[in-house]
């Protein structure tokens, strides 16, 4: 997790973010999920190369982390937390709260052929990599 800076005052509050300051990577890309319907289910894969910064802007969601090994599911719901995902990290986002949004800051520009999106494969190159 990482505590984003906040600037807190009686009209409201900012979280700015520097890539490569605040977050461990130059940031490539923005991209926001919204209106997302009550008991979707989003990602379901793992990147190779990509390094991602997931934070709640808006409302709650849980992220199940897992790296081949272990599995974890962590609570999104403060716009000042950021959770890193390393590369070869397979992730599922569930249980969104109404009106949830949440932005990503991304390593890379998109590439489709990043994706892993086939449990099996991911396990057996995880397992390779020892
Ligand atoms: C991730 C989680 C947290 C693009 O054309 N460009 C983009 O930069 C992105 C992110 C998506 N798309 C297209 C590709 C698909 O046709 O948007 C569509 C939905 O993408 P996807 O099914 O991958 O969405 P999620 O929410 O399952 O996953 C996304 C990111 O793709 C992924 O990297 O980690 O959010």
């Amino acid at each position: 997790m990482i505590d984003l800076p906040r600037h807190a005052s009686p009209c409201g509050s900012i979280t700015p973010i520097e890539g490569g300051v605040n977050i461990p990577f130059a940031i490539a890309r923005v991209y926001y999920l919204y209106d997302i319907p009550g008991g979707a289910v989003r990602g379901g894969h793992a990147h190779v190369e990509l390094e991602q910064v997931l934070a709640a802007v808006l409302g709650a969601f849980d992220i199940v982390v897992d790296d081949g090994s272990n599995k974890k599911v962590i609570r999104l719901d403060r716009a000042y937390r950021g959770l890193f995902i390393p590369r070869g990290i397979w992730r599922e986002m569930v249980n969104f709260s109404s009106g949830a949004v949440c932005v990503v800051l991304a390593s890379t520009p998109y590439r489709k052929d990043d994706y892993l999106r086939d449990y099996e494969t991911f396990s057996r190159m995880k397992v390779a990599d020892g």
